[in-house]
């Protein structure tokens, strides 16, 4: 590695000790954009490595409640405002007890360099908290919303920062968050993304994440001459981005065999019923579990990530970080598995990558895979400032082009440095260049 780059790289790991997930985002990153400080070693005088590894800005606040039963509770909430040197600070919110610092901060620093990739004018951020909205009631994740956005609203704004949904958040809360914001500030802006129809949001938005993330892996396997007709599909995960990654993998003729949640993973060797699916996820906020109910003839094992032993062409890992390691990685190559597309952001640990890697896995990482969601979530901002409301037809399409020029930008940037087919390289290097010269013309700041 280059000795600038793996200094930075040293100082961080000291820096950040007690942050692993931060830590394995930028060593992926940094491993991959060494190859351009040794062909550029005028960028190491401004500092570009220490600049963008640290984030803009950390909030943390206090987000006291009160449940159904009147008693108080206190989470705590994030917003980590990471770069903003091609926009404003954009990215979701995660609702999930998992959440911490280490894990917000990896999920900011991905969301930099996928944002630049999507071409808009959005710069990196992401937020959220530790609060569970399982099993709470519509009235307390109500409160939580408004106690959070009660702080959060003084840090955001239409061209400071947007942010949207992520894991447990969705429609529901992002409705109660706009709302606050709203009544808080007395404006009718887009300081969120992902509204509802009704109230500033975008047509596809919802779709955006999942239908990209087919776009992308459709691009890329049709570069090197396979489709996915006929394929057979495992997608993990059963929230908005698998639901939506199922949806378009059939239209384009392919077979669904396995979804999961948090329990365990479902097996329908006919198909997975995406109706069904809705139904429990969308509407009754159920299991994956209760797919038995619609299809007795389907099997559940009570282990979300042995789902990657359902044999596949194409896997597309949709739930979340670290979903899908080494041993999962080996068993899928051996089953012929020849495409994985990132759906969650990092759900494949670094070593998992390396072997899909080294396999010849045609493999489109998450920063690439799943900007989707963010594209179309500028595409909603562009709508708001102009007062206008596209098609469907219009949206979709933007999203189509938008994910097939950043397929054939990652691929034409690692070929550039010589990494033919490695499109983990190539997205770290076409979303760094962007940044880079964004960040050195704005000066020292
Ligand atoms: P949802 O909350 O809609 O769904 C999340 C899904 O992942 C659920 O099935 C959930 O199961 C499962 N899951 C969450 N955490 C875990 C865990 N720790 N272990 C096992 N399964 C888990 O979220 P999204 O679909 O929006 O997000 C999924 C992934 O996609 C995340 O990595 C997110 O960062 C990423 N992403 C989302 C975008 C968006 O626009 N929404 C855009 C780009 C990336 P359970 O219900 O049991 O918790
Ligand atoms: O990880 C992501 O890209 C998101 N959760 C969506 C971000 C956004 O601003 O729409």
């Amino acid at each position: 590695m280059n000795s600038y780059v793996a200094n930075v790289l040293e100082q961080l790991k000291k820096k950040n000790s007690d942050q692993p997930e931060f830590i394995q985002a930028a060593t992926e990153v940094l491993e991959s954009i060494s190859l351009v400080f040794d062909k550029h070693p005028e960028y190491e005088k401004y500092g570009l490595l220490e600049l963008l590894t640290e984030p803009e800005r950390v909030i943390m606040f206090r987000v006291p409640w009160v449940d159904d039963n009147g008693k108080v509770r206190v989470n705590r909430g994030y917003r980590v405002q990471f770069n903003s040197a091609i926009g404003p600070y954009k990215g979701g919110l995660r609702f999930h007890p998992s959440v911490n610092l280490s894990i917000l901060k990896f999920l900011g620093f991905e969301q930099i360099f996928k944002n630049s990739l999507t071409t808009l004018p959005i710069g990196g951020a992401k937020g959220g908290s530790d609060f569970d909205p399982k099993g709470k009631s519509d009235n307390e994740v109500m409160r939580f919303c408004q106690s959070f956005m009660a702080e959060l609203y003084r840090h955001i704004g239409a061209d400071t920062d947007v942010p949207a949904g992520d894991i447990g958040v969705g429609a529901r809360e992002i409705g109660y968050l706009f709302g606050y914001y709203k009544k808080l500030v007395n404006e009718h802006t887009a300081v969120l993304t992902g509204r509802g129809i009704p109230y500033g949001g975008s047509l596809v938005r919802t779709q955006a994440t999942g239908y990209g993330l087919v776009y992308l892996v459709d691009e890329m396997i049709k570069s090197r001459g396979y489709s996915f007709e006929g394929k057979t599909v495992v997608v993990s995960g059963s929230g908005n981005v698998a639901i939506y990654a199922h949806e378009k993998a059939t239209q384009l003729g392919a077979k669904v065999v396995a979804m999961s949640d948090s329990d365990g993973y479902i097996y329908d060797k006919n198909g997975v019923d995406l109706d069904a699916v809705k139904e429990i996820k969308e509407e009754k906020r159920g299991r994956i579990r209760d797919y038995l109910n619609y299809h007795p003839e389907a099997t559940f094992v009570a282990n979300c990530r042995d789902i990657w032993t359902i044999p596949c062409d194409i896997a597309l890992p949709c739930a979340t970080q670290n979903e899908l390691d080494e041993k999962s990685a080996e068993i899928l190559i051996k089953n012929g598995c020849f495409a994985v597309g990132e759906g969650a952001n990092m759900p494949a640990t670094l070593e998992a990558t390396k072997k899909f890697l080294e396999a010849g896995v045609l493999f489109a990482p998450g920063k690439a895979a799943n900007a989707g969601g963010a594209a179309t979530s500028a595409l909603e901002m562009a709508q708001s400032s102009q007062r206008l409301f596209w098609p469907f037809e219009e949206v979709d399409r933007k999203l189509k082009d938008i994910m097939v020029g950043i397929f054939r930008n990652i691929d034409e940037a690692s070929k550039s440095y010589g990494m033919k087919d490695n499109f983990v390289v190539g997205a770290n290097i076409a979303a760094f260049d962007k940044i880079a010269k964004a960040m050195i013309a704005q000066g020292v700041v």
